[in-house]
């Protein structure tokens, strides 16, 4: 089994050119600039083919193109590609040795890593059958040899479009309109993740839930503009507070959710009272004489627990409610497994 690989550079997350300030894909998704990313993404493509004048001609032919290519002259080779680098596309040859490419592709739809990467089969075989299995198995197209390279590349870069297009829907699905911040549908299955990692790696995790203070009473004195314009802003110092690790989400209306992995109730407390004291000494030009608070509740742990996602977030949910009861404009925390105070910090 041998690979040859060309130019060889791991491929970030799909979608994460599509936003250029991000730096994480935990980061949140808030200031992207969509336009024009789908022709400025540089893009990785593996060739899986045991034919070496099929790479070699490729390599020769798609230069200009704005991709890198990956080879694997066998399909084990490119599974073991598709898994570590994730390339953008796949252009895969049916007909090889030891495992044929319709193995391949089985094997590519069935994996949750490579799943979503389009395939376009590169193929000697032409009858409707072959045709109709690579398409039902999940090849977005079929091209057949000898190819013509004109038409290979306006296929890859159509592909290649359509592919970026759809990352970009996805990723929009998770993202709250108003805010920027990831919605609460991208909060509950990260949160899921985070507490499944918590308890296979007994890493430590926080998470705080965020009530801004008597916000209705700022919509009805202010309007409404203006009560969007607090949640704006609020989340933009969210983000600039937390870490390039942690997920800012919008739970919904004026609460807000942060999951903070790798950190202590404590480090978590830090966090939230140092964005709990910047919110309050924030100046609002559309009304200077009204400042904005919020309460805090943050819930964690420093090893691993057996707590569940609901549960978890049941005991931050009633944190919040004692940092409301307790006056307002103030952080709780406490350990999730004891239930033990960590800190409370009083506005001054
Ligand atoms: P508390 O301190 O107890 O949290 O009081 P509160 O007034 O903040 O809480 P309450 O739940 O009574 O009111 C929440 C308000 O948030 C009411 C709702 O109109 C407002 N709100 C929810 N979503 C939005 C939004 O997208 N924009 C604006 N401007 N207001 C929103
Ligand atoms: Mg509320
Ligand atoms: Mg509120």
């Amino acid at each position: 089994m041998c690979a040859a690989t060309w130019q060889r550079e791991s491929r970030s997350s799909p979608s994460l050119s599509i936003y250029p300030l991000q730096q994480d894909e935990n980061q949140t998704p808030m200031n992207q600039d969509q336009s024009n990313e789908t022709e400025d993404k540089r893009h990785s493509v593996l060739v899986i083919d045991d034919s070496e004048d099929v790479h070699r001609l490729l390599q020769a032919r798609l230069r200009q193109e704005n991709i890198d290519l990956l080879a694997a002259l066998d399909g084990r080779t490119g599974l073991a590609i598709a898994e570590q680098d994730s390339p953008s596309l796949i252009l895969l040859d049916l007909d090889m040795p030891d495992m044929d490419g319709f193995e391949v592709l089985r094997q590519l739809k069935e994996s949750s890593t490579s799943h979503d990467i389009p395939v376009i089969v590169l193929s000697g075989l032409h009858s409707p059958a072959d045709k109709v299995v690579a398409f039902d198995l999940g090849a977005v197209d079929y091209i057949t040899k000898p190819f013509d390279l004109m038409e290979l590349r306006v296929r890859l870069r159509s592909a290649l479009k359509m592919s970026d297009l759809i990352d970009m829907l996805a990723r929009l699905a998770h993202v709250d309109g108003l805010t920027g911040l990831w919605n609460r549908a991208h909060f509950d299955d990260r949160w899921a993740a985070s507490i499944s990692e918590n308890n296979r790696q007994g890493r430590p995790l926080s998470v705080a839930l965020f009530d801004l203070d008597h916000f209705k009473s700022v919509n009805d004195t202010y309007g409404h503009p203006a009560g969007d314009a607090v949640l704006q802003v609020f989340s933009k110092l969210i983000r600039r507070e937390c870490r390039a690790s942690d997920i800012a989400c919008r739970y919904g209306g004026e609460e807000f959710v942060l999951i903070m992995p790798d950190t202590t109730p404590e480090d978590g407390k830090l966090v939230c009272d140092r964005i709990r004291m910047e919110l309050g000494a924030l100046h609002w030009p559309a009304h200077p004489e009204r400042k904005i608070t919020v309460s805090i509740g943050v819930c964690g742990t420093e090893k691993g627990v057996a707590v569940t996602p609901q549960q978890w977030l049941e005991d931050t949910d009633k944190t919040l409610y004692r940092a409301k009861k307790g006056g307002r404009d103030q952080v709780i925390a406490i350990d999730v497994e004891s239930g033990n105070l960590i800190e409370v910090a009083k506005a001054a």
